[in-house]
């Protein structure tokens, strides 16, 4: 009966630690109004909260820019990795750690108030990440989606695990996804209940791109060099948003003429002349 107690205890210990807010995997937390001020521009977009993001790179927090693969017993796709995953803001558990911050949760039932669509904008060849748990699912190709408030609503829970599979351990992979909400009304940008869609986010594996390429593809031209632009003079740069998903080259908090520097430089060596 002790026997039985003491593991019931390490059973619930370990549901708690993986699930509950201070899980050990890193997760990306959904949220709106990233500056978390009410009235400016960004009140209604949709963002992904970024501070987790490579946090377990390494032996130390942070320790690379990229997640290293590992291999695994699986002879199909055998480099792999079970985070990043997904979560997102909310306003009612103060105890929930980072996902407590009712200035950036999202409004009211998932999947009936809104609907946020996670769609893969562009894959490497090679990559898949798999939805392990119910409803499973793979995403291997650019365009494909999957419900996030679908999966939120049914599991009266957020918070996602998903699994990173690959063919190889050294070169480059990347993802690159956006958000947008499905109930939203195209004809009607400025409809208060709905929510604009995020800018694209990336997570790369093995290693780091190519400093400058922005729109991860292995080369540095004229799309890397417009979504530098769209970050141009921002100075919030950190963690949380990835340094402006890397358009803050160097990292030090501000996107300028040093970042177009190293991007013009690569720009160069990749030999692309559009
Ligand atoms: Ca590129
Ligand atoms: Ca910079």
């Amino acid at each position: 009966m002790k026997f039985l107690n003491i593991t019931k205890f390490l059973i619930l210990l370990f549901i708690s630690s993986y699930c509950l807010a201070d899980c050990p995997l890193d997760h990306l937390i959904i949220g709106i109004n990233q500056d978390g001020i009410e009235g400016t521009e960004d009140d209604r977009k949709l963002f992904v909260e970024c501070s987790q993001k490579y946090r377990d790179s390494g032996i130390i927090e942070y320790s690379n820019w990229f997640y290293p693969l590992n291999e695994s017993i699986f002879s199909s796709y055998p480099y792999r990795l079970g985070e990043p995953g997904f979560d997102a803001f909310q306003n009612y558990n103060t105890n929930a750690g980072y996902t407590y911050d009712p200035n950036r949760s999202l409004a009211g039932q998932p999947d009936t108030d809104y609907r946020i669509i996670i769609k893969c904008l562009s894959i490497s060849p090679g990559l898949r990440m798999v939805h392990k748990d119910y409803p499973q699912f793979t995403i291997d190709e650019a365009g494909m989606d999957f419900n996030h408030s679908y999966i939120h609503a049914l599991r009266s829970d957020s918070h996602l695990h998903m699994s990173y599979q690959a063919l190889d351990g050294e070169i480059l992979y990347w993802i690159t996804f956006y958000l947008y909400d499905e109930l939203a009304d195209p004809n009607n940008p400025k409809d208060p209940n709905h929510y604009l869609p995020s800018e694209p986010f990336s997570f790369v594996f093995n290693k780091e791109p190519l400093a400058g390429d922005l729109v991860i593809d292995e080369i540095v031209n004229k799309k890397d060099l417009m979504e530098l632009n769209k970050y141009w003079l921002k100075n919030q740069s950190d963690k949380r948003n990835d340094y402006y998903e890397r358009a803050d080259i160097n990292k030090d908090g501000v996107v300028n003429f040093t970042d177009f520097a190293i991007l013009a430089n690569n720009r160069i060596n990749s030999h692309s002349l559009e």
